[in-house]
């Protein structure tokens, strides 16, 4: 199985790819909002096919991602069936297989966190993604949505730790930078449900956590309730997409332009050209009107870039010139973008250079 643990850092929230490496399809566990450019960048370097966004739970304290990555993808929203959404996609509930490729993933129902939260079991009981219900040496509160603290003692008790003891359990958060732990490791050493804890020493526990509300609870909730949908989807121009190209944003986090693109739509550009002087005089001809600043100069530079057009970065292979567009952004340039490929794919697809006859 294809498998990545996304971060991030402000909810302290796990996010899962999970794929089917024969078919590509795919599923994503817990995306966050914010975070949509880089997990679409990942699908689609992957070349993956997602299928479904399946959240453990309504969170508190972030908005999910699945209404964007709908709209990217066309992928159907999973939840749980007992928060009575009615515009969920899937509804799930305990004892339902979600199947994506020749994989699956078993949802075993676990309320106490919330009344809707829900593990996900791969089909070999290897992993599980416990959303809150299980944390790393610890489980989700239990003091809102309707939380209940007995109720999820009796989910972890009876539906992740009767999972094989090896089984890798993966929780939606942790606060710690804990990444991952197994149903035997939180047997032994959970600090409220593993050792000898009963019930009444968990419900204990758990009724005094004293913990502060989360801050986004206001804005989350009924956000994630809408699966993150905006309020006025008219009005929200798609997510850091560029209003001036079709730029979008690479797993590294390069803005980047197609060079079919840039071909067709040249005099409303400035390229720049960040190779060196032997580079641009040298057989990978530059693009007609590129200005040559040499990456190393760029930062120096950066006044004499004029900002009237959008800037498109440009070098041999389109790796340095990701750096390029990297410190143009630190340089408050905003409409800019990297040439995919650079001169290398320039060259490869015929379009013009500076040095080609005019026709
Ligand atoms: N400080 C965080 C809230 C952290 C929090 O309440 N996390 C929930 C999960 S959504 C939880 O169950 N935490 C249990 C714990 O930290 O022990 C925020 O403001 O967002
Ligand atoms: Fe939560």
């Amino acid at each position: 199985m294809i498998f990545r643990q996304l971060f991030d850092s402000v909810s302290c929230t796990y996010t899962y790819l999970l794929a089917d490496p024969k078919t590509g399809k795919a599923v994503l566990i817990d995306p966050v909002f914010e975070h949509h450019d880089r997990d679409a960048a990942l699908v689609r370097e992957l070349d993956l096919d997602l299928v479904y966004t399946l959240d453990t739970h309504v969170h508190a304290d972030h908005v999910t991602g699945a209404w964007l990555m709908k709209q990217a993808f066309g992928s159907k929203i999973a939840l749980s069936g007992r928060y009575d959404i009615d515009v969920v996609d899937q509804a799930v509930d305990h004892g339902h297989t979600l199947r994506f490729g020749e994989l699956g993933l078993e949802v075993r129902a676990t309320p106490g966190h919330t009344s809707g939260c829900v593990t996900y079991v791969t089909s070999d009981h290897s992993q599980a993604f416990t959303g809150d219900a299980l944390l790393i040496r610890g489980a989700g509160r239990t003091d809102f949505q309707g939380g209940d603290a007995a109720m999820l003692y009796q989910s972890i008790t009876e539906q992740l730790f009767t999972l094989p003891s090896q089984c890798l359990l993966y929780p939606a958060h942790d606060y710690a930078g804990r990444t991952v732990t197994s149903v035997m490791e939180e047997q032994r050493f959970n600090a409220r449900a593993g050792g000898e804890a009963n019930q009444e020493d968990f419900v204990g526990f758990m009724n005094n956590l004293g913990l502060a509300h989360p801050r986004k609870l206001d804005i989350a909730v009924p956000a994630n309730m809408r699966l993150g949908r905006p309020e006025d989807p008219q009005a929200f121009d798609g997510h850091s997409q560029a209003s001036w190209a079709p730029v979008t944003l690479t797993y590294a986090n390069i803005p980047q332009i197609e060079a079919d693109w840039v071909a067709e739509n040249l005099s409303k550009l400035h390229i720049i050209d960040v190779r060196s002087p032997q580079e641009f005089a040298g057989p990978l001809a530059p693009i007609e009107g590129a200005a040559l600043v040499p990456l190393d100069e760029l930062r120096q530079r950066l006044d004499s870039i004029p900002k009237d057009k959008p800037v498109v970065a440009v070098c041999r292979s389109g790796m340095r010139s990701g750096q390029a567009a990297v410190i143009l952004r630190k340089g408050g340039f905003t409409k800019l973008a990297n040439l995919k490929g650079g001169m290398l794919e320039w060259h490869r697809l015929r379009l013009p250079t500076a040095s080609a006859e005019s026709p």
